[in-house]
Order: C-alpha cells, then sequence, then structure tokens
C-alpha cells in the first residue's frame, strides 16, 4: 500500500496554484479584494473558474467531495460488475455493460473536475487506497440477486439524481458542468433499473420475491446515502454558504422517500418501513429511525463489502502499474524529440 504520497486534500503544494496556496490563512489584508470578488461571484451566482482566487478551504472542500464523489463512480462499479457474466439475456446484459462504462466515465469526468484545482489523479486514488479519502457507503453492500441490479437503477441511481441534479448549478464550474453530462446518464440508469423491478413485479411468485428481497435490502442503506442527519453533518453549513451543496442532507432523503413510496406502489411491492405514512398537514412522508450506527460502521470499514471494495481498487492501482510507467515513458520521449526539434 502506498501510503507515503502527499494526501490529495492534505494538498499537494507544488501543484497547487500560487495564487492559493493550500496552508494559507483564508485571506490575507492583500487578498480581501480577492476575497470580495469571490464572495460578489457567489452572490451573482456566477461561477467559480479553476484559474480564479478562492479561499484555501473551499479549495479543500472541494477536492474533498469531488474526489470522494469520483471514488464512489469507480467503486459503484464493482457490485454491478459481479452481475455482467450473469445477466439474463444479452439485451440485459449489454444494457448493464453500458452501464458499468457510464460510471467509469462519471470517475473521469469527476477526477478532471478535481484535477482542475490542483490534485493529481495519483494522489486522490492513494488517498482512497490509504483510507483517507471516503466513498459512498452503499457500494459495500452485496448484489446476491439480480434483482438487486434493478434496485441499484431504482433506488441508489434515483438518490443519485436527486443529490446531483442540485450540483448543476453548483459554485464550481467544472464540477457543476461535469454533473450535467452524468445526470442525464443518470437518469437513464435508474429507468433501466425501474423497468428491470417492473418485469420482476409483474413476473412469477418467485420473481415479485426477489424484487421485495432487494427492495428490504436496498431501503435503508439508500436513505443513508444522503448522508448524516442535518445537526450532525459537520460540513453542511459552510458548504451551503459556499454553494457547494444546495439543499441539506436531511431535505434530499425526504425528497426521495416522497419521490419512490408511489414508485413502489406502482410496482405493487412494500417500502420495510413501519411507520412509513403520509403526512397531511406537512404534504410529505413520515417515516422511521434510521440505523445511523450501522451507517457510522459502514463508513468507518466495518460494512459487508468494505475490505473487498478496497482490495479490488488496490489490484487494479497495482496492476495497472505498467500502464503508469509506460505513458510516463511514452510522454519524456515526446518531450525529448519536441526539445531536439
Ligand atoms: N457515505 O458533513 P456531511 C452514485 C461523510 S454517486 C460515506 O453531511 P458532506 C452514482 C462525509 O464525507 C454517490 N461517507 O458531508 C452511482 C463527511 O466526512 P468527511 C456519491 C459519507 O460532504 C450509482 C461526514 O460523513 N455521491 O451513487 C456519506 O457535506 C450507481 C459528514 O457528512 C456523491 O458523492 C455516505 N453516504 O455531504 C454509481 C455526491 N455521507 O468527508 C454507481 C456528492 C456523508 O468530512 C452505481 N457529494 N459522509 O470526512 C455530496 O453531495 C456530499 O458529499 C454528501 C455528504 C451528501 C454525500
Amino acid at each position: 500500500m502506498h501510503t507515503n504520497a502527499t494526501s490529495a486534500t492534505e494538498g499537494d503544494a507544488s501543484k497547487m496554484p500560487e495564487q492559493a496556496p493550500e496552508q494559507a490563512p483564508e485571506h490575507s489584508p492583500e487578498q480581501a479584494p480577492e476575497q470580495a470578488r469571490f464572495e460578489r461571484q457567489l452572490d451573482q451566482g456566477i461561477p467559480i473558474e479553476s484559474a480564479d482566487w478562492m479561499p484555501a478551504a473551499y479549495r479543500k472542500t472541494l477536492i474533498r467531495q469531488i474526489s470522494q464523489h469520483a471514488h464512489s463512480e469507480i467503486v459503484g462499479m464493482l457490485p454491478e460488475g459481479n452481475w455482467l457474466t450473469r445477466a439474463p439475456t444479452l439485451e440485459r446484459k449489454s444494457i448493464l455493460l453500458a452501464k458499468v462504462q457510464d460510471e467509469a466515465g462519471h470517475g473521469l469526468y469527476l477526477y478532471s473536475a478535481a484535477e482542475t484545482l490542483g490534485v493529481t489523479r495519483d494522489a486522490m486514488t492513494l488517498d482512497l487506497l490509504a483510507r483517507r479519502a471516503k466513498y459512498s457507503s452503499i457500494f459495500n453492500y452485496p448484489t446476491l440477486s439480480w434483482a438487486d441490479i434493478g434496485a441499484i437503477g431504482w433506488l441508489v441511481d434515483g438518490a443519485a439524481i436527486i443529490n446531483q441534479i442540485p450540483l448543476c448549478h453548483c459554485s464550481y464550474g467544472p464540477y457543476a458542468r461535469a454533473m450535467v453530462r452524468i445526470c442525464k446518464e443518470e437518469s437513464f440508469h435508474q429507468r433501466q433499473g425501474f423497468a428491470i423491478m417492473t418485469v420482476l413485479a409483474r413476473g412469477t411468485r418467485e420473481q415479485q420475491d426477489m424484487a421485495q428481497d432487494a427492495l428490504n435490502r436496498w431501503w435503508w442503506p439508500v436513505l443513508m446515502m444522503f448522508g448524516p442527519p442535518d445537526h450532525e453533518s459537520t460540513n453542511s453549513d459552510q458548504s451551503m454558504r459556499w454553494g457547494i451543496k444546495l439543499h441539506s442532507n436531511d431535505e434530499l432523503r425526504q425528497r426521495m422517500v416522497d419521490q419512490t413510496v408511489p414508485q413502489a406502489q406502482f410496482l405493487g411491492l412494500s417500502i420495510p418501513d413501519e411507520q412509513l405514512a403520509w403526512n397531511e398537514a406537512r404534504g410529505r412522508y413520515d417515516y422511521g429511525a434510521i440505523d445511523w450506527d450501522e451507517f457510522r460502521r459502514v463508513v468507518n470499514g466495518d460494512g459487508p463489502c468494505n475490505q473487498e471494495r478496497l482490495a479490488a481498487r488496490q489490484r487494479a492501482w497495482d496492476e495497472g502499474a505498467w500502464v503508469r510507467e509506460a505513458l510516463e515513458a511514452h510522454a519524456q520521449k515526446q518531450a525529448t524529440a519536441v526539445a531536439a526539434a
């Protein structure tokens, strides 16, 4: 394990643009005009671009969130990849293959967006492997049946869309622009998941049971995807002031419940929550208590598949060493040829 590399979130000082060194105080008196311009841009909804001055803490928070998002997309390929060789038909197999490849693309756009902030993809990957960076808790759960592929598309991509559509309007331009295409593709993913669930829900008794079992196992972990309850969310206040987050964790979670209950009813499946009830006064659903101990355990490395997921990423990193070396050698050869010319 390569734990000696510079942490992306701690910052690789040699790669940080000069105007915002990672270790600098929030802003010096000389930077007051820049800070004022930054605030003005936020107030007027003008995107912050990579060459603009930005507070070091804003840069650091973006690197944390975007890199964790990128890691989630890449690690998220693993549970679904598990079913590529066992998809029930050739058509389902090719659709799933396209979806998993889309997730790889999302990871790449997001790593690229984070790189505009002065970190390298290698540093971000090493942070993941050294457990300095997180990825979404949801991908630490196993895919036990084909219905889980339907449930992931329907629920996990459904949650991702609810969380990510607002990010198309977040304050950092490269992140916002990456999210536009990602959200379009996630919508297709959500549809394909719902299509799988529809077939199962209208199928044999055994298929209906598979669909219900998948919903039972994924429902609560999906609600946890939105992050801890607002009063425990350490980053929300600041991130919302900066326009990196546009809605609170609890608000987005509530939208997920409200959107999904009618879909489950349409499928004839029951949400595994006895406290779930329409609240006429609020115009929203009330739902039961989430097991936050489970969430903390999974985020801290003790979920059903954490070790397996990180081992897979470590293997990919080790086995890809020759590609990185070949690219480096090629770049050096090109540079030498250009210099000679
Ligand atoms: N898992 O203060 P907050 C997808 C951490 S992509 C693990 O509320 P924040 C596509 C959080 O990092 C899914 N850790 O944090 C797909 C923080 O720790 P830190 C990923 C979590 O950042 C579908 C601490 O808890 N989406 O599904 C989680 O303001 C199908 C305190 O929390 C994104 O990344 C969690 N669920 O809000 C792919 C979207 N929740 O870093 C394949 C962008 C919280 O301070 C197949 N990210 N934590 O050490 C966000 O919107 C935010 O980062 C949140 C968390 C909402 C995830």
